[in-house]
């Protein structure tokens, strides 16, 4: 586990890349994933966005916030690009070799609508081809947007504006789906652990092949409560089992030490306590909580069976 000390002994973390005042909201999950993410990556890094809030808040004129090179992409095409640039930083390592290109990492930041729906078939080719890229999704699990329509990756019970009455479906597991991809790392990440993304993505910088990080990211406007809870939120989902954090690296999976302990159900703190704080929940049925509850309780029912399996 990485310390502050060990952070803040890293020069490169110690700077900001993803600059201040830029024009996320107050409060925006999205801002501390990517900058976390780019403390542990540094300047050498080509980002590529597709179309997300990251896409216009990242260089809304006059301001440009990342302090590295980036590309604004199509809504479909995140992860097609990255290998394109990925594979061209390749070229470039084997013509001139000694310079920078051998350095490059190539990330991706998407939202969940540009990750779970429409970027998916490029994102399920970059991992089949093992593309040498990192892919995050930051999942504020809405089209944020373009205002708060539901994703794949939108909850059972959470109200959007094309889910009024609570999302009938449950949410996609995209993380199971890219380790069903068997790349070398698939890890989840929670912005409540600035630690933990800062230390996954120091690991995956120095993987070689297809990574995928999964961050939650909550959206105080999306999710409907006061800007100040973002983190705490975004605690409350790790510490009632809603969002487990955990790692798959080359198919072993390993727990975070703030999740370890809820593979026992009785160490997970209330639901209530997490969705009570969001008014996208507040016309929750006591049927809807129910079939949440049971959702949550089968995923776990999973990591107990495979950290079982991994034991034998
Ligand atoms: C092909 C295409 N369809 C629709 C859009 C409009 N659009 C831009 S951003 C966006 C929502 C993106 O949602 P998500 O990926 O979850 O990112 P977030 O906005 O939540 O950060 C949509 C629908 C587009 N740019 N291109
Ligand atoms: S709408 Fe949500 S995700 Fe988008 S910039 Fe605002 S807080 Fe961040
Ligand atoms: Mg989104």
């Amino acid at each position: 586990m990485v310390t502050i000390k060990q952070a803040l002994d890293d020069e490169i973390a110690c700077k900001e890349w993803f600059l201040p005042g830029n024009s996320c909201c107050a409060g925006c999950g999205l801002e501390i994933a990517l900058r976390w993410a780019m403390k542990a990556l540094g300047p050498n890094t080509a980002l590529v966005t597709p179309a997300s809030c990251l896409n216009v808040v990242i260089g809304l004129w006059p301001k440009t916030a990342p302090n590295f090179p980036f590309t604004n992409m199509a809504f479909a095409a995140g992860a097609s690009a990255a290998t394109g640039i990925s594979e061209a930083y390749k070229a470039k390592a084997y013509r001139f070799p000694g310079k920078v290109w051998e350095k490059m990492t190539t990330l991706v930041f998407a939202g969940d609508g540009g990750t779970t729906d429409i970027g998916i078939q490029a994102l399920s080719g970059a991992a089949e081809r093992n593309s040498n890229i990192i892919y995050t999704c930051y999942d504020n699990e809405a089209y944020m947007n373009t205002g708060i329509q539901r994703s794949s990756s939108t909850p059972h019970g959470a109200k959007t504006t094309t889910t009024v009455f609570g999302k009938e479906r449950f949410k996609k597991n995209l993380p199971a789906i890219l380790a069903a991809h068997e790349i070398p790392y698939v890890a989840t990440c929670s912005i409540s652990e600035p630690l933990d993304i800062y230390e996954k993505y120091k690991k995956a910088k120095d993987i070689e092949g297809c990574k995928y990080i999964h961050i939650l990211a909550p959206c105080p406007p999306g999710w409907n409560y006061p800007s100040e809870d973002t983190v705490e939120l975004a605690r409350l989902a790790v510490k009632t089992g809603v969002w487990p954090l955990y790692e798959i690296e080359n198919g072993i999976l390993t727990l975070h030490k703030k999740s370890k302990s809820l593979v026992d159900p009785s160490k997970r703190a209330p639901l209530v306590d997490y969705l009570s704080r969001q008014k996208r929940f507040s016309n929750i049925s006591e049927q809807a909580l129910i079939k949440l509850q049971e959702r949550i309780a089968h995923d776990w029912d999973n990591i107990k069976a495979k950290l079982r399996a991994q034991e034998k």
